[in-house]
């Protein structure tokens, strides 16, 4: 870890007024920040609209000025995709259904690749950053994660594209907390990168108890929990 409060005990962070800026998380070369799914699908007015989902943008824009290499992604779905519940007969949105590689969630049909719903949302402005990976563009597979569809078997190429670079720090941010952020996540940790995800620049679906489950998992994975204020933005 490169220190910051991220190693402080919750309580004695929830004390502090202001973080001080020996605590703080500096962003280097060496550190990438991943904006998740930042779409209008996923935001008020979109198809799959993530409760208070807009409030992460101004918090992105941010934090984007405190980084060099910033990666975004976009769920980009084709019409029929094996997430969509009208996809399934008899199903409803928000069910289950059992698919080739597990159980899938059903969604409604939600980021349609070229559709106005799957553009990136405008407020977000991050002009520097590099890469835009597409996921879940294969109809008969999703992909929370920016890194790995859900197979755990097929790539997205991004964990090699961030080594090339000489990225060691993955900082998530993004929609939703407890899928794309947290499936993100998970994959950098699993790829070796240590991981922090901006808890304030996340908003959670929580569908059954998937924000805690989702936490529960990361926190196991040795991923630290931190917020925008403990990283310094000049
Ligand atoms: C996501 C729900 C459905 C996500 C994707 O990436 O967070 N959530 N599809």
């Amino acid at each position: 870890a490169v220190g910051g409060t991220a190693m402080l005990a919750p309580a004695l962070r929830a004390a502090a007024a202001t973080i001080p800026a020996e605590l703080r998380i500096r962003p280097d070369g060496a550190s990438v920040l991943l904006v998740v799914d930042v779409q209008n699908c996923f935001v008020a007015g979109g198809t799959l609209p993530v409760k208070d989902g807009n409030a992460v943008i101004p918090v992105i824009n941010r934090l984007g000025h405190a980084f060099n290499n910033v990666v975004l992604t976009q769920n980009w779905h084709t019409p029929g995709h094996i997430s969509f519940a009208s996809a399934h007969p008899g199903k409803n949105p928000f069910d289950t259904s059992t698919v080739s590689y597990g159980t899938q969630t059903l969604w409604p049909d939600h980021c349609v690749q070229h559709t106005a719903d799957a553009d990136l949302q405008k407020d977000l402005q991050i002009p520097h950053a590099k890469l835009v990976i597409r996921k879940g563009n294969h109809k008969d597979m999703d992909s929370y994660s920016a890194f790995m569809e859900a197979d755990k078997k097929t790539s997205t190429g991004l964990a090699s594209y961030l080594k090339a670079h000489g990225i060691k720090r993955v900082f998530v941010t993004g929609l939703a907390t407890d899928f794309g952020v947290a499936y993100s996540a998970l994959d950098a940790r699993a790829a070796g990168f240590e991981v922090y995800v901006i808890e304030d620049a996340t908003r959670a679906i929580d569908l059954n108890g998937s924000l805690a489950a989702a936490w529960r998992t990361m926190k196991k994975a040795g991923i630290e929990r931190i917020r925008s204020e403990d990283i310094v933005l000049s």
